[in-house]
């Protein structure tokens, strides 16, 4: 403990500028289509908003200085909100400490930086040589190798395959932990009859650090901790023409992304989807890759933070004809993720109400690559932490996801084929905000969130 007060201590003395301090994430519940309204202008126009999540409600996160004016914006309008973190720069050196590394070898319940992964990712490939084996789909925009592991058992046998890819948004750092982790299981945990039982059926894929550059950014310093994107270098399309960094790489596939819907067109905001699909390097190794891959069965794209199993479309609201099958391994995973520690989680299309958003990489692999079992994940938390979950959360949601992870490969049938027609068809009243807004309220079936 003593260690621990001391570290925090210097930490704080070290970084100096308090970049955060007094900085709160609120979130606000829209109760009518003026509510969400007038929410979705104050988000056009209040560039120094940062959205953590959006959907049936809200999570801002709101600088110091803008607090008490939004605070009094949203009660004159009858908005109610309610505060999920007091001071931001509380959390982060809640983070911090909580990281506080204690081995020279991996460790797989901290967050590591890129280096640290990249290491292990060498390390475990030589160690598990015979069924453990490196591979590397290009350089992303900084030239860093983008590479993962495919975990086999080792027989030789080529498997119909999964496809798991964390860390595609930069700040949301449980989800390159959670892969690790996963991944470590794989090869290590021998006793665990699931772990055999896939790997008898399934190759794995495994992408923990999906957009390198951008988490490699989010270990600068504190300042950066909650960068999402890319860091590709743009310039505004008007004067000034400003220097800006990064897309949203989900938002930046080759699927439906001319629609532009819920994504931006301006570089200057977190929605950026890049000046064409497959603009952002790390998006484009990947397309090539998946697209040559024989037998990609199922594909996962794991984010934080909201607990959601996410099924295809994003970009529209209709559902596909294979539906059914969609929901019926998504309701596998969200039964077997609550077992451990009653972690609950909800299934569903984001794009059916509120949020349909073009670009996403589940539609990618669903109508690109036919791939039927194609899901979006958003880990722990609720928004309690949101993105700067502690450390210590990091064993018990390697824990949960991988007995979904499990549960769910072992509930699929890699000989479904996917329904001829069940490629969408933009249904344009759907998107039609009243319609959607209407929709939402005849139903509480479904969430709203969009692709994150
Ligand atoms: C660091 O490791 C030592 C030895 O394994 C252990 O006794 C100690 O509790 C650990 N400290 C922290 C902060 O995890
Ligand atoms: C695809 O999977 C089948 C078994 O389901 C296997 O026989 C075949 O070799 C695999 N193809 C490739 C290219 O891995
Ligand atoms: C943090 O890193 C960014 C990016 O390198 C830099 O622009 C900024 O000045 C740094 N801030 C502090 C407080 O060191
Ligand atoms: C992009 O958004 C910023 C911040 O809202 C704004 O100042 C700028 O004018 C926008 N640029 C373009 C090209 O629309
Ligand atoms: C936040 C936001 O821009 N939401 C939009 C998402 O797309 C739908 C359909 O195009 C719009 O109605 C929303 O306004």
């Amino acid at each position: 403990m003593e260690t621990l007060i001391a570290f925090s201590v210097l930490v704080l003395f070290v970084s100096g500028y308090e970049e955060f301090r007094g900085d709160q994430v609120v979130r606000v519940k829209a109760k009518s289509l003026a509510h969400l309204t007038l929410l979705k202008k104050y988000i056009e126009t209040e560039k120094n908003v940062d959205v953590w999540g959006e959907g049936e409600e809200y999570e801002f996160h709101l600088p110091s200085k803008q607090i008490s004016s939004f605070e009094k914006w949203l009660t004159e309008n009858g908005i109610s909100y309610e505060v999920l973190v007091f001071d931001l720069e509380d959390l982060l050196n809640e983070e911090e400490v909580s990281n506080t590394k204690n081995s020279s070898t991996f460790d797989y319940n901290k967050y590591n930086d890129w280096s640290e992964i990249k290491e292990e990712l060498l390390h475990l490939s030589r160690k598990h040589s015979s069924k453990a084996f490196l591979f590397n789909v290009g350089k992303t925009y900084e030239g860093e190798d983008q590479i993962g592991i495919k975990v086999t058992n080792g027989d030789g046998r080529s498997k119909p395959v999964v496809w798991i890819d964390g860390g595609i948004h930069a700040r949301e750092w449980i989800s390159p932990a959670t892969v690790m982790y996963f991944m470590n299981k794989l090869l290590t945990n021998k006793a665990d009859d699931r772990v055999s039982q896939a790997l008898a059926k399934y190759d794995f894929y495994l992408m923990p650090v999906f957009n390198i550059d951008g988490y490699k950014y989010t270990f600068t310093n504190r300042s950066t901790r909650l960068w999402r994107k890319t860091r590709t270098k743009y310039k505004e399309s008007k004067p000034p023409y400003k220097t800006c960094y990064g897309a949203d790489p989900n938002r930046n596939w080759d699927s439906h992304w001319e629609t532009g819907i819920n994504a931006s067109d301006n570089c200057t905001t977190d929605y950026y989807r890049g000046p064409f699909a497959g603009s952002e390097k790390c998006v484009a190794n990947v397309q090539t890759f998946l697209r040559q891959l024989k037998n990609l069965t199922s594909y996962w794209n794991i984010h934080a933070f909201s607990q959601l199993v996410l099924t295809t479309w994003s970009w529209t609201s209709a559902l596909s004809k294979d539906y059914p099958e969609i929901k019926r391994v998504g309701d596998v995973f969200a039964e077997a993720v609550s077992k451990r520690y009653g972690t609950h989680y909800k299934v569903g299309p984001p794009s059916r109400f509120l949020y349909p958003a073009s670009g996403c990489s589940i539609d990618f692999a669903h109508d690109e690559l036919k791939v039927v079992y194609s899901y979006g994940l958003e880990l722990r938390d609720k928004g309690h932490y949101g993105f700067i979950l502690p450390a210590n959360q990091i064993q018990p949601s390697g824990e949960e996801t991988s007995d979904a992870l499990l549960a769910a490969v072992l509930a699929m049938k890699p000989e479904y084929q996917m329904s001829s027609s069940s490629r969408a068809t933009r249904i344009r009243f759907l998107n039609d905000p009243a319609v959607l807004f209407i929709l939402v309220f005849l139903s509480n079936l479904f969430i709203y969130r969009n692709c994150s």
